[in-house]
């Protein structure tokens, strides 16, 4: 998979996508991240890429021509499955969008600042609008970084255990049970007997519970359907 991100802030997106998993995916080609300076698409020599309001209000707006140039040149260059604006007004970020996304082979993540870009690229090439929760970033590249991980990740070969994405918290609609290792006693605390039994059936059985416990207490709203 291909996922190329325009952004003003670059640096921001390197670190979180450069370690621990992200940095494998990307090492073993599995997963190719592009990320593009919108300033390198600036109206001027000052690198302007921003502008006032029409109709008044405090905040700048990202203008049409910088993200019509760099998208149009992405575009150029190959198809892409969806062109995905992260937005607090978009729709909220769930485990199934990242599994129906980490399907596709091209993607393009548009990151707003300040109020955010020009209605009319939403209307004119965005594809996807996404909000990954109910409160305001000061930008969308912390989003795009943790869509490009969750996405990145469920792409086959990149765990290397491939069935452990699918114990993950939510990806059965279940929170995940606890998990214990070494020391069997800490501070007084025993790890629960059936993990230590070696029944492998009931100690599933018991995972399976402790997911439905949890997921009522805590994300009752999960249990629904
Ligand atoms: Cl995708 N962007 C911004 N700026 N704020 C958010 C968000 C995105 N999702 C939740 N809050």
């Amino acid at each position: 998979m291909r996922i190329d991100i325009i952004t003003v802030l670059p640096d921001l997106l390197e670190s979180p996508l450069n370690h621990s998993i992200m940095k494998r995916a990307r090492e073993k080609g599995l997963l190719e991240v592009h990320i593009h300076s919108l300033r390198d698409y600036a109206i001027n020599k000052y690198g302007q890429v921003d502008d006032t309001q029409f109709g008044g209000g405090a905040g700048m707006v990202i203008m049409c021509e910088p993200l019509s140039k760099v998208i149009e040149k992405l575009k150029s260059e190959r198809n892409y499955d969806e062109i995905i604006y992260l937005t607090p007004d978009g729709e909220t970020y769930h485990q199934q969008t990242a599994n129906r996304l980490s399907l596709k082979e091209n993607l393009m993540m548009i990151c707003g600042h300040y109020k955010g870009i020009d209605q009319r690229i939403r209307d004119l090439y965005v594809t996807l609008e996404i909000s990954i929760g109910d409160y305001v970033l000061s930008g969308g590249e912390l989003a795009a970084a943790i869509l490009t991980d969750s996405i990145g990740r469920l792409l086959p070969g990149v765990l290397n255990d491939e069935t452990s994405a699918l114990t993950d918290s939510h990806q059965d609609g279940l929170l995940a049970p606890p998990v214990y290792t070494r020391p069997a006693e800490f501070m007084g605390l025993k790890v629960p007997d059936i993990l230590l039994s070696g029944h492998f059936a009931k100690i599933e059985e018991w995972r399976h519970e402790q997911a439905v416990e949890r997921t009522q207490q805590r994300r009752p709203d999960l249990m629904k359907d």
